[in-house]
């Protein structure tokens, strides 16, 4: 839907997810909407872009299941240490996507026990309203922390079946619960203009329009401009060949520039 969204200092006042108020002063403060995404398989790696990249985000993406080395005491710890020395959020990029109970023993235990340290997580409305369940059944029970989720309303891959009355489905399923599934993955805004959710769109690059393997990447602009809040960047900052911190500030100045635009 066409809305132009509210400034992130307005909704940090009037987020019903208390997760998100937390967000939206990180990015207010830090003033930077960009999400890196850090599909790396090696702990030294993965921490030390957190490290150098960490003053130029608000939330760091993880796919903790692909770090060859992984330990939860030699990822995780160190991970939790430098959100707090950076000040950004933690989102494992889970995609949960069974019944509430497995999903509820998914999200706590393992070898990952994602709901100890990640602020953000997200999910696939397919099952229905059991898995937003489970989920904030496995946050309240195990942290008195904020947590939050997004369903995948859109995908960013050549051929989604989520689309039309499938993202229409998962938007109405969030109204549900607006203090846990705080938005969406999406590459456009969703929801009534009294609603508030917070977008966050992969499938952004400024120099590849797709991998070869259907990712479909779109500006930033084109992205911000169309509802995006939050813009999840990979490849194009991290990917084989770039200069990391460059493309982090080019990044941030584009999707700050973007948002900023969007407001006038
Ligand atoms: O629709 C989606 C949803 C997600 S969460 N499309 C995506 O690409 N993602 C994730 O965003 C994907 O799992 C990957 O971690 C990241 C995109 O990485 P990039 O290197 O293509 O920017």
């Amino acid at each position: 839907s066409n809305i132009t969204p509210k400034s992130y200092e307005s909704r940090m006042a009037t987020h019903p997810s208390p997760l998100a108020r937390r967000l939206f002063k990180i990015m207010v403060e830090k003033q930077t909407n960009l999400c890196v995404s850090l599909d790396v398989y090696s702990k030294a790696e993965l921490l030390q872009l957190v490290d150098t990249l960490g003053p130029y985000v608000c939330v760091f993406k993880t796919h903790v299941d692909i770090v060859d080395d992984f330990s939860y005491e030699s990822v995780v710890e160190p991970l939790v240490a430098l959100s707090k020395k950076h000040n950004f959020l933690i989102f494992e990029d889970r995609k949960f996507a069974d019944i509430g109970s497995t999903v509820k023993s998914q999200y706590t235990s393992g070898i990952y026990k994602i709901v100890r340290w990640s602020h953000i997580t997200n999910a696939h409305a397919l099952p229905g309203p059991g898995i937003i369940d489970g989920l904030y059944a496995g946050a309240k029970e195990v942290t008195d922390d904020e947590r939050g989720l997004l369903l995948l309303a859109e995908m960013s891959s050549k051929g989604s079946l989520a689309t039309g009355e499938y993202t229409d489905k998962t938007v109405a399923l969030a109204r549900g619960n607006t203090e846990f599934t705080f938005g969406f993955i999406a590459q456009n805004r969703l929801g009534e203009p009294d609603e508030d959710f917070v977008i966050m769109t992969p499938g952004v690059g400024l120099d590849a329009k797709s991998d070869g393997l259907g990712q479909q990447y779109r500006t930033v602009d084109e992205a911000v401009s169309g509802g995006s809040d939050i813009v999840i960047v990979g490849r194009g900052i991290i990917g084989k060949g770039r200069d990391p911190i460059a493309e982090a500030k080019r990044y941030r100045d584009a999707g700050w520039a973007s948002y900023l635009a969007r407001l006038k």
